[in-house]
């Protein structure tokens, strides 16, 4: 399923596809089946010829930088340090992975690591649909039969933590602002059962106009509407700030928003 398969078979495979001969002289160990002849090669996974932080065979199967350069794009930054910190090693400017979206498929390149897509192929199991409209349609990229993978967004009120995960792969992680002791937030098994690009939040003592990317979870036995939505009003993520319903910060937010769909579970705990 999923990141599983991009395995070690694979990815041996596509360094003898990708690299070529030539390249591949230096490695030692391992063995894969490539066409109908069993090819013994050996293969160093930790080797990282340009020492620049990062193994030839993620440069090559996974980044697309140079395995011989240890800064791709020039930036002054090595590829390592790039992406061990979120940012591009492909596109300079400070760009980071989740901004850039290197074959324009509507998955940015860090989800595409970590669903195990080709960030340079916008369709990567060739079945026609771009890997970010399968995604963003809980169908697996990595597979060209129509087979469904599972989303769930999960609030951690004790660490103030959002998570969502994506076949059971964490997409993101970050703080967020729940209820306030006096107005807390629902706990319980919910799911998305509205999306509103812009709200109007208001009531005694609070007026938030115009506040964008809210997603519906739940109704109270009142009406009252609890949504997990953007907070432009304050910055103190990672404690309890809201009249109960999950704050998060925007730029989060609004990649959040687009990736839950009607009907993706909610769990608050
Ligand atoms: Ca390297
Ligand atoms: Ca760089
Ligand atoms: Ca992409
Ligand atoms: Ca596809």
């Amino acid at each position: 399923m999923f990141a599983e398969k991009t395995g070690k078979i694979i990815l041996v495979c596509l360094v003898i596809a990708l690299a070529g001969a030539g390249f591949l002289a230096g490695y030692r160990g391992a063995s894969c089946l490539w066409g109908p002849k069993a090819v013994a090669l050996a293969v160093d996974e930790s080797l990282d010829t340009d020492a620049d932080g990062l193994a030839d065979l993620l440069e090559i199967t996974v980044h697309h930088t140079d395995p011989t350069r240890p800064d791709t794009d020039g930036d002054g930054y090595a590829d390592g340090l790039e992406v061990a910190n979120g940012y591009s090693p492909l596109h300079g400017e400070s760009r980071r992975m989740v901004d850039v979206d290197t074959d324009r498929d509507y998955l940015n390149d860090d989800w595409e690591v970590k669903a195990g897509t080709d960030l340079t192929d916008p369709d990567s199991d060739g079945d026609l649909y771009l890997d970010g409209t399968e995604v963003a349609a809980a169908y697996d990229p990595l597979d060209p039969n129509p087979v469904r993978v599972s989303k769930r967004i999960d609030v951690d009120l004790k660490t103030q933590t959002l998570s969502y995960y994506l076949d059971e792969k964490l997409v993101e992680s970050f703080p967020i602002s729940s209820g306030l002791p006096g107005t807390p937030s629902p706990v319980g098994n919910f799911s998305v059962l509205d999306k509103v690009p812009v709200k109007h939040y208001g009531g005694p003592g609070f007026d938030f106009p115009n506040t964008k990317w809210n997603l519906l979870f739940h109704r109270s036995g009142s009406g009252t509407g609890y949504y997990v939505h953007g907070a432009y009003w304050h910055d103190n993520w990672g404690h309890p700030m809201s009249h109960g319903c999950i704050n998060v910060p925007y730029e989060r937010m609004e990649r959040l928003y687009w990736w839950a769909q009607h009907g993706t579970p909610v769990v608050i705990r």
